[in-house]
């Protein structure tokens, strides 16, 4: 009896070393330890065994019993632990590895120019001024000097709402608004940009809508020569410390006198090429002395008070500074045109 107990013992611990997955570890145990297992059998027949036999024969059958149990769990736990080793392992993940990039948007270049002119001219004391497109007749023309049946207004028709209201074709009543709040004391010393509209018809340069950034210093003792100082400080930064800029006559209604700034070329250096068209000189922006008419009309006393304004087209700059060849390319919002301009 003791021989076939040591035999049983062998036999399961050698399947037990053997085993190599839980389950069969389970089968071994069902086998050996189970009701109808052979351990079972041999305590169920203790009986017939001589009576100072049974102690030893039940001793050794709970030894044999108790070693293959733990021998069967040391094991289960050393499977355990290895499948849940691989399982780490195979699962590990690299945190080294590049992420797959996520497409991110960004602000319109027109957008970022702006917002880069608005900071030169914040860096030199204006403030940032908005007003509405959809514009009161008023504002938009007749407190610029453009009253009813100006031939200037063929220039700059709009889209009406109604006889009195229309889509403003500058942000020039923004200024206007301003001053006249300000009723008559000044300074005044602001920037405005924003979305303009004018009834033309859309081709390579031009657009029914469009930007705008306007400036307006309005103070006592102002001159000529603080607009040119103020449009040079801008140019030099905006276009480069080598630019050099130069003032020609021309005519606006709400100025006098006026002018259109012109940057030397930087492709030429004055030399004459493609983009100044051979004169040296890339036309920026217009500007002028505000006309006495204006300043009186938005409470101010142009014997106390004079002032400067000019007006640009981010549009106009952004083709200029990058070689764009048609206006439509910042409207229609191709994203291959747009990336190009995507500040990282
Ligand atoms: C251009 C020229 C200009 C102004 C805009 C202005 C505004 C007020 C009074 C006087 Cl409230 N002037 N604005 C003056 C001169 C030129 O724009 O070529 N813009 C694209």
């Amino acid at each position: 009896m003791q021989e076939r107990l040591q035999e049983l013992k062998a036999d399961a611990l050698k399947q037990v070393e053997e085993a190599n997955e839980v389950k069969a570890l389970q089968d071994v145990k069902v086998q050996y330890l189970g009701k109808k297992g052979p351990i079972t059998e041999v305590l169920k027949g203790m009986g017939k065994l001589p009576k100072e036999e049974r102690p030893v024969i039940g001793q050794l059958a709970n030894d044999v019993r108790e070693e293959i149990a733990t021998a069967i769990e040391t094991k289960k736990q050393k499977l355990e632990n290895e499948a849940l080793e691989k399982q780490l392992e195979e699962e590990t993940i690299d945190v080294t590895l590049p992420g797959r990039p996520a497409p991110t948007g960004g602000p319109h270049l027109l957008t970022n120019l702006i917002e880069e002119i608005e900071d030169l001219f914040i860096g030199m004391g204006f403030e940032v001024a908005e007003g509405p497109e959809v514009e009161a007749d008023y504002y938009n023309f007749e407190a610029l000097n453009l009253p009813k049946g100006h031939p200037a207004r063929d220039m700059q028709d709009s889209f009406y709402i109604t006889e009195e209201i229309l889509m403003r074709t500058h942000t020039s009543p923004v200024q206007a608004r301003t001053m006249e709040k300000h009723e008559g004391k000044g300074p005044v010393k602001i920037i405005c940009p924003g979305k303009v509209y004018r009834r033309d018809t859309d081709d390579a340069t031009h657009s029914h809508q469009f930007t705008q950034i306007e400036g307006l210093l309005v103070d006592k003792h102002v001159r000529m020569s603080d607009l040119k100082g103020v449009l040079n400080a801008f140019a030099k930064q905006m276009f480069g410390e080598e630019r050099e800029i130069r003032l020609r006559p021309s005519f606006f209604p709400f100025t006098e006198p006026s002018v259109e700034m012109d940057i030397s070329c930087k492709m030429c250096g004055g030399e004459g090429c493609s983009v100044c068209k051979g004169t040296g000189w890339i036309e920026i922006l217009g500007a002028g002395m505000v006309h006495p008419n204006v300043l009186e009309m938005a409470g101010y006393d142009p014997k106390e008070y004079t002032g400067f304004a000019f007006g640009m087209g981010p549009e106009r700059i952004a083709m200029l500074k990058y070689g764009i060849d048609d206006i439509r390319h910042f409207y229609t919002n191709d994203v291959r045109f747009l990336n190009q301009f995507h500040k990282a």
